[in-house]
């Protein structure tokens, strides 16, 4: 069984996010996704919109996805590699070369990020 997993807020959950957890998938057979705490998006400098156990159940309810874990640090992530036996790691290519080092654990693909859609132009969008 091939186990993949990423990370990230997934606030106001859109489009970009669902592309991005679809090809995840389609990158092995299993899927693990790890959602930031609110905590640790105060450690990121990012305010959500929708709290973390929210953001949680509703990444949950995806159908690509098969585990939900929680992202309280950005130091989890060999141990999550360890301890799930992870054998892809998957970021969107805004964060291309900023994982590298996890390359000694497993393998690192950085996918296309979806075009036009984010959660900052949607809070932008509706400020306006
Ligand atoms: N994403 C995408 N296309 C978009 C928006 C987001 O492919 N239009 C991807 C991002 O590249 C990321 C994932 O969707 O891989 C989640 O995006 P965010 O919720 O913005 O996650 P982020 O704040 O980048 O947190 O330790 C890693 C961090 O937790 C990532």
């Amino acid at each position: 069984m091939k186990t993949v997993i990423t990370y990230g807020t997934f606030d106001l959950f859109h489009i970009g996010h669902l592309n991005l957890l679809k090809r995840a998938k389609e990158l092995g057979d299993y899927l693990i996704v790890a959602v930031s705490s609110d905590a640790f998006n105060r450690v990121k400098g990012k305010i959500c919109c929708i709290p973390d156990y929210e953001r949680m159940e509703i990444v949950e309810a995806i159908k690509y996805v098969d585990k939900v874990i929680p992202e309280n640090s950005w130091e989890q992530k060999v141990d999550d590699i360890k301890k799930y036996n992870v054998d892809v790691f998957v970021m969107g290519d805004d964060w291309r070369g900023k994982f590298d080092d996890l390359k000694k654990y497993c393998e690192v693909v950085y996918l296309p990020r979806t075009e036009g859609i984010s959660t900052t132009q949607i809070k932008d969008e509706l400020k306006s």
